[in-house]
Order: C-alpha cells, then sequence, then structure tokens
C-alpha cells in the first residue's frame, strides 16, 4: 500500500520539483529516508543559504522550487531569505520538519510553536495538514499557490510521523496559470492618457524581465517616443541599459525621485511598487501637473500606492496589450545619455574603477548577482544590464541573499543547459551573512566568480549616518577578515586582485574552473553619498 510519502514523492515528481533545497534534522528525516535516486538533495550548510539559494534557482528556472527546513529553528535561520523571497515574488514551497503528532500536546523538543505563524506574513499560504493523508494534497495545493499571481513562497509544517501512514488515492497533478490579462475596458483608458501625453515618462519595474518583456517594452517606449527609468531598487533589471531611452535607476527617496520625473505629465509605472522609497527625504510623491498610471499583477501593490490610477495585469501582457492601443507618437525620440567619465585613478583603486574594469573584461551573456551596498549606484552606471535575466539582487534590502542566491542561478544555468556565466559582486560585509553557501558551490563545482569589493566596513551605513546626522554609531568597521582564508576553508578557489591589471585574466580563469573563486579586491575607504 503506498504511503504518504510514496505519493507526496510521486507528485513532486511530476510537478518537476525533483531538486530538494535544505539542512537536514530528526524532524525530516522521515521525509528524506531512502531519498530517491531521481531526486537531488542540494545540501546548504544554513538555512538561510538554502532558502536564498531555491530562491535564485526558482528565478532562473523560472519554475517553483522547493526548501526543505528543521522545524521551528531551521525556519527561524531561513526566516531573512523568506523577507527576500516574498519581495522578490519568487515561487517557492519551503516545508519544515514537525515533531511527532502523538507527542505535540506536550510540546516535545523541536516541536514547532504555533509553526503556521512563524514564517507569517511573508508566505501567501501557511498550512500544517490536519490529517497525515492530506499531505499530497496540501503540497498541491501550495504549489498553486506559491506560482500563481503575485508569486511568492508558501509553507508546510509536516509531522514526522506523517509520512509512514497510509496514503489516499493521489491528488489530481493540477496546472495553474501564471499571468493575467488586464481588463479592456480600463487598458483604453490607459492607453487614451498616454495618447494625449505631451511629454510621457515610463517607469519599469521587475515584473517586466519576469514576464520576459523587454522586447515588448522597448517597443512601448519607441511607440511613445518616452524616456525610461528603472524603477528605485530593482531586483531585477526591466529594460536594455545601453538603450538611448534609458535614463538609469531612480532614486528611492520621495523629493530626488519626484524632481527627476519633473516635466512629465503622465508616469507610466509598469511591474514595480509605486515606489520603492528607503531614507525618508519629505517630498510631493510626483511633480507638479503629473498623473501617475500604475500596471501591476498585485492587489496589495496597487492598494498602497499612494499616488496614480491602477490597472491589475501581467507586466509583459499589458504591455503587449497596450502597444496595439498606442499611436506613433509625433515627438523626437530622447537623445542618449552620455557615457560615464572615465574612473579617477588611485591606489587601492575605488570600487568605481573596479566596476570599469569589471565592465571591460565583462562576458557577454554574463549573469550578474549584486550585494554592494554602498557602491551600487558605481556598479550599475559602469555595468549596463544588456540582456534579459542577466541581473539579480534582493527586493527587501536583507543581506545575505546574493552569494547564494547566485549558487543557486549557477545552478539552474547548468540544469538548463544555457551556461551562461555567473559573476556575483557581494560587499566585504554582505559576503559574511551566508557565507556556507561556497560550499555547496565548492561541493557542485559551479564556475561561480565572486567578486568581493573589500573595503574593511559597512560603508552604506556610514552613509546614511551622514545623511540622517547620526554620529558615533558603533559597529561600522571591519578589521581583520581574510576572505581568501575563509573561501579556501569552503573548498573555493580564491586570489586577491591586487591590481585592476590582473581582474581581466583572473576573472576568465574563474569563470573556466570546475569550481568556485572568489575574487577580493582592495578597494578604497571612499563613501559614496546615498543619494
Ligand atoms: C540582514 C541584514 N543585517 C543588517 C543590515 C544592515 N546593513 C545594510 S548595508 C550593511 C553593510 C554592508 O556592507 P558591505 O557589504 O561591505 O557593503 P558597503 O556598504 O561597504 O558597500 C549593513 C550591515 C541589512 N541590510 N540586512
Amino acid at each position: 500500500m503506498a504511503t504518504v510519502r510514496d505519493t507526496t514523492y510521486e507528485l513532486l515528481r511530476a510537478l518537476g520539483m525533483t531538486t530538494v533545497f535544505g539542512n537536514p534534522g530528526s524532524t525530516e528525516q522521515p521525509f528524506l529516508q531512502d531519498f530517491p535516486a531521481d531526486f537531488r538533495y542540494v545540501h546548504a550548510l544554513h538555512e538561510a543559504s538554502a532558502v536564498a539559494m531555491a530562491d535564485g534557482y526558482a528565478q532562473a528556472t523560472g519554475r517553483p522550487a522547493h526548501v526543505n527546513l528543521h522545524t521551528a529553528p531551521g525556519t527561524g535561520n531561513g526566516m531573512g531569505n523568506l523577507v527576500t523571497a516574498w519581495h522578490n515574488r519568487t515561487p517557492l514551497i519551503v516545508t519544515a520538519g514537525q515533531q511527532s503528532r502523538t507527542m505535540l500536546l506536550m510540546e516535545p523538543r523541536l516541536a514547532a510553536r504555533h509553526p503556521t505563524q512563524l514564517p507569517q506574513p511573508y508566505v501567501k499560504w501557511s498550512h500544517e495538514p490536519v490529517r497525515a493523508q492530506d499531505v499530497p494534497a496540501a503540497v498541491m495545493r501550495a504549489y498553486a499557490t506559491a506560482a500563481q499571481p503575485p508569486a511568492g513562497p508558501v509553507f508546510l509544517s509536516l509531522p514526522l510521523d506523517d509520512w509512514e501512514q497510509p496514503a489516499d488515492p493521489p491528488p489530481q497533478v493540477r496546472t495553474v496559470a501564471t499571468r493575467f490579462a488586464p481588463d479592456p475596458r480600463r487598458l483604453r483608458e490607459f492607453a487614451a492618457l498616454l495618447a494625449a501625453s505631451r511629454n510621457p515618462v515610463l517607469v519599469l519595474g521587475a515584473a517586466v524581465d519576469r514576464a520576459a518583456g523587454w522586447p515588448v517594452a522597448v517597443a512601448v517606449a519607441e511607440r511613445l517616443a518616452a524616456p525610461v527609468w528603472s524603477a528605485p531598487a530593482p531586483e531585477r533589471a526591466a529594460f536594455p541599459e545601453q538603450h538611448p531611452h534609458y535614463r538609469g535607476v531612480l532614486p528611492f527617496a520621495m523629493a530626488p525621485l519626484a524632481e527627476q520625473l519633473r516635466g512629465h505629465d503622465v508616469v507610466l509605472v509598469v511591474g514595480a511598487p509605486v515606489f520603492r522609497y528607503y531614507p525618508y527625504v519629505p517630498g510631493e510623491h510626483l511633480p507638479d501637473g503629473a498623473r501617475l498610471l500604475h500596471v501591476t499583477d498585485d492587489p496589495d501593490e496597487a492598494a498602497r500606492a499612494p499616488v496614480g490610477d491602477s490597472l491589475l495585469g501581467d507586466a509583459g501582457l499589458t504591455l503587449a496589450a497596450l502597444l496595439d492601443l498606442l499611436p506613433a507618437a509625433d515627438r523626437p525620440a530622447p537623445s542618449p545619455r552620455g557615457d560615464p567619465e572615465p574612473p579617477e585613478a588611485g591606489d587601492p583603486p575605488s570600487a568605481d574603477a573596479l566596476f570599469a574594469a569589471l565592465a571591460d573584461c565583462w562576458p557577454t551573456e554574463g549573469v550578474l548577482v549584486q550585494e554592494s551596498p554602498s557602491n551600487l549606484a558605481a556598479l550599475r552606471r559602469r555595468l549596463p544590464v544588456t540582456r534579459p535575466a542577466s541581473y539579480f539582487t534582493m527586493a527587501s534590502g536583507g543581506l545575505g541573499y546574493g552569494l547564494p542566491a547566485a549558487v543557486g542561478i549557477a545552478l539552474a544555468e547548468r540544469d538548463t543547459g544555457r551556461d551562461r556565466p555567473v559573476v556575483a559582486v557581494i560587499g566585504d560585509g554582505s559576503f559574511h551573512y551566508s557565507v556556507q553557501a561556497l560550499w555547496t558551490a565548492a561541493q557542485l563545482r559551479l564556475p561561480l566568480a565572486v567578486v568581493v569589493p573589500a573595503n574593511r566596513q559597512y560603508a552604506i551605513l556610514k552613509a546614511f549616518a551622514e545623511l540622517k546626522s547620526t554620529p558615533g554609531v558603533p559597529g561600522l568597521e571591519l578589521p581583520g577578515l581574510d576572505v581568501t582564508a575563509i573561501a579556501h576553508g569552503y573548498g573555493c578557489a580564491a586570489r586577491t586582485v591586487g591590481s585592476l591589471d590582473e581582474l581581466p585574466e583572473a576573472l576568465e580563469r574563474a569563470l573556466r574552473a570546475d569550481r568556485p573563486t572568489v575574487l577580493p579586491v582592495p578597494v578604497s575607504g571612499e563613501v559614496p553619498r546615498i543619494l
């Protein structure tokens, strides 16, 4: 007779979810026992890494991923990156073991108290099945919930004595749509406002990339002869950044953001929140005379926008439908922005000079994963993202995502046969939050290159302290860290890049290697302004 375990594995197989990211414990062992040969367990040494690796893998494959965590403590360890997966809108099925139902009343060691509350509010659905026999159908429901828009993580708490129970007949393997089209009448209203606009502007967010919407975004921008901004602090790039219409990333504060949009009468925001602010710099949300139109697949994101009119719909489908309704604008196309000045020389070099050197040796198909807080503006200016699905970072602001996410992305590149080179740029502070991911990358023999701009400080927090006039904050210096030794300890190759002349060869070698390579690059301690 089939057990709950047999039926669940059969379902996971049918859903194409034969990879399990996780870190095992006693409460997960009855699920993991006799692990089927056609499944793969991606072993993370810490749950934060397990969650972010699964997130990167899900984003790069375009399919939900499964993470298995160890009851309450493992879920707690994974929580920071669960927050990120929620903001990233990554479809993840997070399962966690639970103590035996037979003992739960007494709360034995490793019982999760109120397990469904623990990951809230950063999951779309959180559930512990009422009967063991409900586990497979709960996994099916979890899949359907995670994948449907707005996509995101879901959580199942699974008692360890459920797996050997006799199963009910297997649940039906269902499919769900992952995109929906906009209301045609409201779409026509948006198109009419855009057609009548004197000077429209597009603000595009990560959902355009998730919807494979670059070509249609370019077509709409060209049809409208409109400049294009990236929405503030984007987790993915939405538009070819070498395109003459592209202007850059909008600042993440009210007053300067509105200032950048001055002169525009219609602002079309697609696939991003309105707006993802960070420092509080009071001001209007929009310049005088501007009207905002907001396209999102998330009713909550639409509801919390402080200004503008909204239209629910998938970013790509909505842009395509708009294109059909828009006449060609009778105005000159925006002129291209100039190239940045060459960086200033220095010893050690500035992060800006490092990124200029990186841009010069950037592999054509390269995928950039980024967690370099204070130097982000320099990185994005020096290294324009020119291809879809090739820039990833966290939407949340929580550190410890980039390094493990890069491991998941590199694994997906290999699994899908795309084999694009993956380069992570991770600050020497950010490096340590999920550093154990290096071991998984080494075990998987992934040719991941990790460039670490080493400024030996939390520079962005110094910039924030400057902006907010909060002097004397402790804990902003990072002396005595040996990134190379740490990388070696986890089984990676490592080489300090002492001069930028060495970078092209070091990067090339890293991307050809049969294991990950960490490349710390000492950079100056200059603290860039936050805005
Ligand atoms: C989980 C988490 N802990 C703490 C912070 C606060 N924080 C934001 S940026 C930062 C420093 C990052 O340092 P580094 O990676 O060296 O980049 P730099 O600012 O020096 O460019 C810290 C500690 C955070 N965002 N997330």
